[in-house]
């Protein structure tokens, strides 16, 4: 190497560390992105065909409407980084499918998230129903799963579908994300999913406005990720994993029911898991079960280790009525995950 390259190499190197000295001290990432409304024609497994109106991805004629939403994720940094993720989530209008007035119009509330007044959505305390920009900056210690949903009208938005999951995932110093559920290298994993869960009553699809319908409710529908997954062979969600691996699970509760989560080997023995965060914060002391009750809002991260043997579990969520706490029919809805 000569003098002349070895000064060229000395000052990029030099302009590399500083940036990124720069972009790991103070460099602020804006997330923006933008959400629409539109309706999904789903049949059901009875035959049943059910409208939905889900959350798309922006655009004229608003495409890439999924039940749940397409997932949204935010960065958290570790302390000592002065950097952040700031999320600007703007809701389209154009061509969304809306009831009649008083319950018009759309929101995005951020579920879980502490924001201002103004940027939560709901309509009665002053959310623009008619398309809006929405603003949250988490800070470190909020790494976990939250949700956002429609907060017009709730009872009946949110079983339209009209809800997906926030993920607020910890970021190394240098911006990348790490695969573990907080800044805590216990919460490391090899794989993860999002176990949304959902219910719907087909008769909140089609009732408007002030009906009777909506102080009844009465789920038909029970799902995990948008799916019925209602016997082990056809699972709502599956997952093929590394023997002796950690699969972290997201489950966030945006049905309408209560609910029990367990994991179960093909036996039907229950199988033990962690739970690390609850609600978005990281538990003082992780807690290892076989069961665990799910209420609509709530939100869990948990994670399992896979057996060093070939084999499958089946993680899977029991829809409970709230007045009575007795299962539904029809409401254990199954993943699976092979190893
Ligand atoms: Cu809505």
């Amino acid at each position: 190497m000569n003098i002349s390259s070895m000064i060229k190499t000395g000052i990029a190197g030099m302009l590399a560390l500083v940036a990124s000295v720069i972009f790991s001290t103070a460099h602020a990432v804006n997330i923006n992105l933008t959400k629409c409304v539109t309706t999904l024609n789903k049949t059901m497994s009875d035959g049943q065909r059910v409208t939905f109106w889900v959350f798309g991805t922006g655009g004229m004629m608003c495409g890439g409407g999924t039940l749940p939403g397409a997932v949204v994720e935010v960065g958290v940094y570790p302390s000592g980084v002065s950097t952040t993720d700031t999320l600007n989530l703007t809701l389209n209008m154009m061509m969304a499918p809306q009831e009649a007035a008083p319950y018009n119009g759309h929101t995005i509330h951020l579920h879980g998230a502490d924001v201002t007044t103004s940027e939560d959505g709901v309509p009665e305390t002053g959310a623009p129903v008619n398309g809006d920009t929405y603003t949250w900056t988490p800070t470190r210690d909020m790494a976990g799963s939250y949700m956002y949903h429609c907060h017009v009208h709730t009872v009946k938005h949110l079983e339209m579908g009209m809800y997906g999951a926030l993920i607020v995932r910890p970021r190394n110093a240098g911006g990348t994300f790490l695969n573990q559920l907080t800044h805590n290298t216990a919460t490391a994993y090899n794989y993860v999913q999002n176990y949304v869960l959902g219910t719907v009553d087909p008769a909140y699809h089609t009732a408007t406005g002030d009906s009777t319908v909506f102080a009844d409710y009465n789920p038909r529908y029970f799902l995990i990720a948008g799916n019925e997954g209602r016997t082990t062979s056809a699972p709502a969600i599956s997952l093929t994993a590394a023997r002796s691996s950690k699969v972290a699970l997201r489950l966030i509760g945006l049905h309408s029911a209560n609910s029990t989560f367990a994991v179960k080997d093909g036996s039907g023995n229950a199988k033990s898991f962690t739970v690390y965060t609850q609600d978005g914060r990281e538990l003082s002391s992780p807690q290892t079960v076989t069961s665990l009750d799910i209420t609509p809002g709530q939100r869990f991260d948990i994670i399992f280790t896979t057996p060093s043997t070939a084999g499958t579990w089946y993680p899977q969520v029991t829809y409970k009525d709230l007045r009575n706490n007795t299962a539904y029919t029809n409401g254990a809805v199954y993943g699976r995950v092979t190893f």
